[in-house]
């Protein structure tokens, strides 16, 4: 009776979705381990480390003593295949020429608004340069339905999803078109319509939000096999998986089995503490293996190898119902940190200029391009123009436009405003009504009247 009654039930787990036949070995999986070793086995069923051999050699494992987990790349710096003997990448001239346009109005939009900045027409910026390939060379492996959790030097991803100049001038110029309704610092961008989260200040936060948001697509996914099924996509620098943030959201996306690719930008430095002072193990690489996550590390330079990776990345994650792959691109920090840094007070230049002459994701993808006759002087000098002209366009165009109403800074915080936020309100309208060369409220949306609660 017993035995039918199980050979009916594993008939029925036959018949359920790969996830739950996981979920059923996991399951057994524990049973086992909870069982003490049969007699002769040369290993036992601990539970908390189910596959041990036995051993008599007493011996620390010295991480300092194994090998570096190794860099993929397609193309090595002088733009040519390292393996001639591969594939080539397989990948549409115009999706290649794409990548090169994006990534290159990215550093075109950053050497514009880096001299904004210093020119005192916005309140603060940070470059991607040296990291372009990162952010646009994995974005054009995902699906623009998957939703991404990113931290700031990550502009690519934007871009390559859509972002105009427009939509960049209105958020850090903090214009009325700003989604953000202009709350955030510059460079803090999102967008509801590229499914990107608004990037947060405190580093970290977005990265178990990210193992949350693909728990929840894991469960859309199942619930609907044979619609799209979604990964989430998750950026930060090393610097950021210091925090413990990083930790708990691994672990928990490895043992819920969440499919999340986590993309971890290794650029040398957090501010100005350089990797060495960061971490004593093999970059961030090492800590996937430890919460057993397929984790792979790249060219970070190399754009068509973040490319590659990160389609196979998505390809696994989606895998068994869904698990957790991170991926650690490896790049150098070729700017000052931000706006607010000067890098020259903590490294020395000439290392920075030999970065620079040495290794570039744009001039690595430019020289490819030239090699294969897809690319030269007259169409880089065309484009460099052209983008230049767009953004000063929209530059000009949002410097014009009108602030949001200043009831903005309190509204949406609850659902309702709070008396205290009333009162608080009224007060500052009441101070600037007073002081009116003291605060000029005109370049606000509504000036003075947008200090008044909506409605009223
Ligand atoms: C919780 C928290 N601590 C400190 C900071 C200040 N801070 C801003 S960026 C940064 C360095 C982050 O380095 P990394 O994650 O490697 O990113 P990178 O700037 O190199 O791209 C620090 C310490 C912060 N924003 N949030
Ligand atoms: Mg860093």
């Amino acid at each position: 009776m017993a035995s039918r009654r199980s050979v009916s039930f594993v008939g029925r787990l036959l018949a359920c979705p790969r996830s739950a036949r996981q979920s059923y070995a996991i399951a057994q999986r524990r049973w086992n381990a909870s069982i003490s070793q049969r007699p002769g086995s040369d290993r036992v069923l601990f539970p908390g480390a189910v596959n041990s051999e036995f051993t008599n050699t007493l011996a620390f494992a010295r991480p300092s003593e194994k090998e570096a987990m190794p860099t993929y790349r397609i193309l090595d710096q002088a733009g040519r295949i390292v393996d001639p003997d591969c594939e080539p990448p397989n990948i549409s001239t115009p999706d290649l020429l794409k990548l090169y346009k994006d990534m290159l109005t990215v550093s075109i939009l950053d050497l514009i608004m880096f001299d904004a900045q210093r020119q005192g027409r916005i309140s603060f910026y940070m470059v991607s340069a040296g990291e372009e390939g990162i952010a646009v060379g994995s974005a054009s492996s995902l699906s623009p339905n998957d939703p991404i959790f990113a931290q700031y030097r990550e502009t690519g991803i934007f871009q390559y999803r859509g972002f105009t100049p427009q939509d960049f001038m209105a958020q850090l110029f903090a214009t009325r078109s700003d989604p953000g309704k202009g709350r955030n610092m510059p460079v803090h961008y999102g967008s509801r319509e590229h499914n990107i989260h608004t990037i947060s200040s405190p580093l970290a936060t977005q990265i178990p939000q990210a193992s949350g948001a693909a728990y929840a697509v894991k469960m859309q996914n199942a619930r609907d096999p044979t619609g799209e099924q979604r990964v989430v996509a998750c950026y930060f620098g090393e610097g950021a998986a210091s925090e413990g943030d990083f930790h708990a959201a691994l672990n928990i996306a490895a043992t819920r089995a969440c499919p999340v690719v986590f993309i971890c930008r290794n650029n040398g430095f957090a501010i100005s503490t350089p990797t060495l002072e960061q971490y004593r193990g093999d970059g961030i690489a090492s800590r996937g293996v430890g919460y057993g996550i397929d984790t792979v590390r790249v060219d970070g330079n190399d754009i068509l190898a973040v490319r590659e990776v990160t389609r196979q990345a998505r390809e696994l994650a989606l895998e068994d119902g869904g698990k957790p792959v991170l991926i650690e691109a490896m790049s150098y920090r070729v700017s000052h940190h931000s706006t607010s840094d000067d890098s020259f007070a903590y490294r020395a230049k000439v290392e920075v200029e030999d970065w620079k002459r040495r290794d570039n994701p744009i001039t690595r993808l430019r020289k490819y391009l030239e090699s294969k006759g897809l690319w030269d002087e007259a169409k880089e000098k065309e484009l460099r123009s052209e983008t230049r002209k767009s953004i000063l366009e929209a530059y000009r165009q949002a410097e014009k436009e009108k602030k949001p109403a200043l009831r903005n800074m309190m509204e949406d915080v609850y659902e309702d405003l709070t008396e205290e936020q009333r009162e608080q309100m009224e007060s500052m309208r009441r101070t600037v009504e007073r002081y009116p060369n003291e605060y000029d409220v005109s370049s606000y949306e509504e000036g003075l009247g947008g200090m008044r609660p909506s409605g009223q």
